[in-house]
């Protein structure tokens, strides 16, 4: 088999998504996602300038050979554009070589390790009252696993901290980024009073989670970690900026909390001092970032080995192509944790027919041949590409800040 062609569409169902499609002399063709949230066009021009053209007329089984061909070949490895772009590749050729087989892609990567995959849900609200509102109907849904956010009294609505004008186009922002403001003394104490009523409320059968942002500093994220125990979150993420590596081993040292990152994370190379000092619990890595299926497998293999489970990221900018490869791989690993799936737009789910299903609390990977995963592209052609930010943050005083 050759591959005789490969095209990009770029598409915005809501939110905006690259989608690569190669095609083979057989009449097989895969789909893969190579989307990065606010960066789109540079991995189209990453594709179609310097990966298409090498890779026709090459065999498309090959998708080993083909992924360390775009990572060392290139001689500039690592990085989310890069990355993005053999991701799409790499989802491609999966889906092509499972087709081929005539069998669901999970079956390709040892099999099935369970039936179906836990996920969790979001909630936000624009005070506790709203947020414990909001979980206890998720639970009553039969979700196993929410994440709960909260607005902070006296800032201005700012991403990720659960206030409705930001669930509402999924935080992004059209045509340039804003910039919000964020005070670490005044979120500190208000996360553990949410969890507490949480616990009070909802119990603690229920696993509850919380996303940090990146907006702490080691000793401060040790306070939170300390703060949060009485209430046994199933984790607390991004809780420092995740390049700090070192700063993790600060972290770790005050708390008994469940630590999770990666979700920006591209490499192994990333995660190797986190991993290897059994400094997190969940590598939140994800297949459109991180190399595509064979990049999460090798990855979570490694992790595997220091007793650090999956968790990949999965929020709507990680298109239902990435989240089909997400739930093939998770199906398959023995260290899976748990999926993250915050739903789509109706525009996005007419756009990607699938064989993924979600039901209840968990997501199953369908037996369709392939990630069972296909682009509709008249629909796609309705919704063209329209430039969409994430915030930037500042301090009070005017200091650009991580989120
Ligand atoms: C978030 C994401 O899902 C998560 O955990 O951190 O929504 C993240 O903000 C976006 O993927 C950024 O594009
Ligand atoms: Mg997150």
């Amino acid at each position: 088999m050759k591959i005789t062609d490969i095209k990009i569409i770029v598409a915005s169902p809501g939110r905006n998504f690259v989608t690569v499609k190669v095609y083979t002399d057989q009449g097989l063709y895969g789909i893969g996602d190579a989307t990065v949230n606010g960066r789109e066009k540079a991995v189209v021009a990453y594709l179609e300038e310097h990966v298409v053209p090498c890779l026709i007329g090459r065999d498309p089984f090959q998708s080993e050979d083909i992924w360390h061909y775009l990572y060392r070949g290139a001689y500039w490895r690592r990085g989310p554009i890069t990355m993005a772009a053999i991701s799409g590749i790499d989802m491609a050729l999966w889906d092509i070589k499972a087709k081929a087989a005539g069998l669901p892609l999970y079956q390709l990567l040892g099999g099935k390790s369970r039936d179906r995959v836990m996920v969790y849900k979001h909630v936000g609200g624009s005070d506790i009252a709203e947020v414990v509102e909001g979980v206890a109907a998720m639970q009553e849904q039969g979700l196993r696993a929410v994440r709960a956010q909260v607005a902070i009294p006296g800032l201005p609505p700012i991403y990720g901290t659960g206030d409705s004008t930001d669930q509402a186009a999924g935080g992004m922002i059209r045509p340039l980024p804003n910039e919000e403001v964020w005070a670490t003394h005044k979120y500190l104490p208000l996360v553990p009073k949410l969890f507490e009523k949480l616990r009070d409320t909802v119990g603690w059968d229920l696993h509850l989670l919380h996303d940090v942002h990146h907006r702490l500093t080691p000793i401060e994220a040790a306070r939170l970690g300390r703060d949060l125990e009485p209430y046994r979150l199933f984790w607390l993420e991004d809780a420092i900026p995740a390049e700090l590596q070192e700063g993790f081993r600060l972290f770790r040292q005050h708390t008994t909390q469940p630590i999770a990152v990666g979700e920006i994370f591209n490499s192994v190379y990333d995660a190797t001092t986190l991993i290897s000092e059994q400094l997190i619990d969940y590598l939140r890595v994800t297949s459109v970032h991180a190399g595509g299926v064979t990049g999460l497998k090798k990855m979570f293999d490694f992790a595997a080995i220091y007793h650090v489970r999956s968790a990949c990221h999965g929020p709507m900018d990680v298109s239902p192509v990435a989240m089909g490869c997400n739930i093939h791989v998770d199906t398959a690993i023995n260290n899976f944790g748990i999926q993250e799936f915050s739903g789509y737009t109706e525009e996005t789910l007419e756009m990607f027919p699938r064989a993924w299903s979600y039901e209840a609390g968990f997501l199953e990977a369908g037996e369709a041949p392939g990630h069972g995963v296909d682009i509709d592209e008249d629909v796609a052609a309705k919704h063209p590409y329209s430039p969409a930010y994430l915030p930037v943050a500042r301090l009070e005083d005017g200091t650009l800040t991580s989120w």
